[in-house]
């Protein structure tokens, strides 16, 4: 009995000092991050990067320069470092299973975040912390119908290809244009999330549509290619925000700048200051919480002029 008593006091022992040694000691934690294509991404990363800062942990940071293959390298190096957790936000949903399995089969546990991936396996991933892109196309959708009162042509710029925002945000705008049959989008193409992309694909639309004659309206799925489309039809004489109304995603400061400046008029507010959210599922994970749903949603708002200045205020602008 004596000896039964000692083995169950060791065993307790060991894993409380496992438990705080874990806890005591620096995570190390490997972030592949989609790139820096837009403010919002950038804003995003500072966060995850000032908040390991804060709590100590030792992040081992990966930009992929919006590159899927150099998403795979960089988390195969850290399985092979064997970092404490990993996190990944996804620039594609697809081509990801392999390597979840082989991160599974190293007993590293993988949260993904913002972005998503497709698999018909989801013991691969702990959970996913972001924000509901659906629902985002929703509210970009359910203002410009108010809007329009109803009725206009528009024209859209999409994400990335292949991307869980471009695809999720399409999927709920249209759900709502749905149900206005006089809203019709009559050109759209990606801008790959950039400033640049949105620039370039607004000049080909003003040219393909006699200087957007008859387009009453653009929704863009970020911000920054609204910002270039912008750019680019006050380069053609045209007036986004007034003749032409504006609705994207992301809320970073410089469409605030563009509502004050009467340039633009609405956009569905990203939190991109998730780092603290992101790593209190991670630590709690790591110290022994591992009943997680699949899905920790980040809530979206919209925003207009009504509000632009105080929102820019709290960003900081
Ligand atoms: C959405 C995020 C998108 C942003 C863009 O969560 O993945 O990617 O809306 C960024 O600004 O490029």
């Amino acid at each position: 009995m004596n000896s039964l008593k000692y083995f169950m006091g060791a065993a307790i022992g060991a894993v409380a000092l496992a438990a705080l040694s874990l806890s005591a000691s620096a995570q190390t934690i490997g972030f592949s991050q989609v790139g820096h294509e837009s403010d919002w991404r950038t804003a995003f990363s500072k966060s995850m990067q000032d908040e390991a800062k804060k709590e100590g942990i030792d992040l081992k940071f990966s930009d992929a320069n919006q590159k899927e293959e150099d998403q795979l390298k960089a988390v195969r190096s850290f399985i092979s470092q064997k970092v404490d957790a990993i996190i990944i936000a996804p620039v594609v949903v697809t081509g990801w299973d392999q390597v979840l399995k082989e991160a599974k089969a190293a007993n590293v546990p993988v949260f993904l975040v913002d972005r998503d991936v497709e698999t018909s396996d989801k013991s691969l991933y702990v959970t996913r912390v972001a924000a509901d892109f659906n629902l985002e196309g929703r509210l970009a959708g359910a203002w410009l119908a108010q809007a329009l009162k109803g009725r206009g042509d528009i024209v859209e710029l999409q994400g990335t290809v292949g991307s869980a925002p471009a695809i999720e945000r399409k999927r709920g705008f249209d759900a709502v244009e749905a149900l206005f049959p006089l809203i019709k989008i009559v050109k759209s193409q990606s801008g790959d999330f950039t400033t640049q992309g949105g620039k370039e694909v607004m000049e080909s639309f003003i040219k393909a549509t006699d200087g957007l004659k008859g387009i009453k309206a653009v929704w863009a799925h970020n911000d920054n290619m609204m910002l270039g489309a912008i750019q680019a039809m006050k380069e053609a004489g045209l007036k986004p925000g007034t003749d032409i109304l504006t609705v994207s995603v992301d809320g970073v400061p410089d469409i605030f700048k563009a509502m004050i400046a009467g340039d633009a008029n609405a956009s569905v507010e990203l939190r991109s200051d998730i780092g603290p959210d992101i790593y209190a599922v991670v630590k709690a994970y790591l110290a022994g919480k591992k009943d997680w749903p699949k899905w920790v949603v980040i809530p979206s708002d919209l925003h207009t002029i009504q509000d632009a200045a105080e929102v820019l205020k709290r960003k900081g602008g």
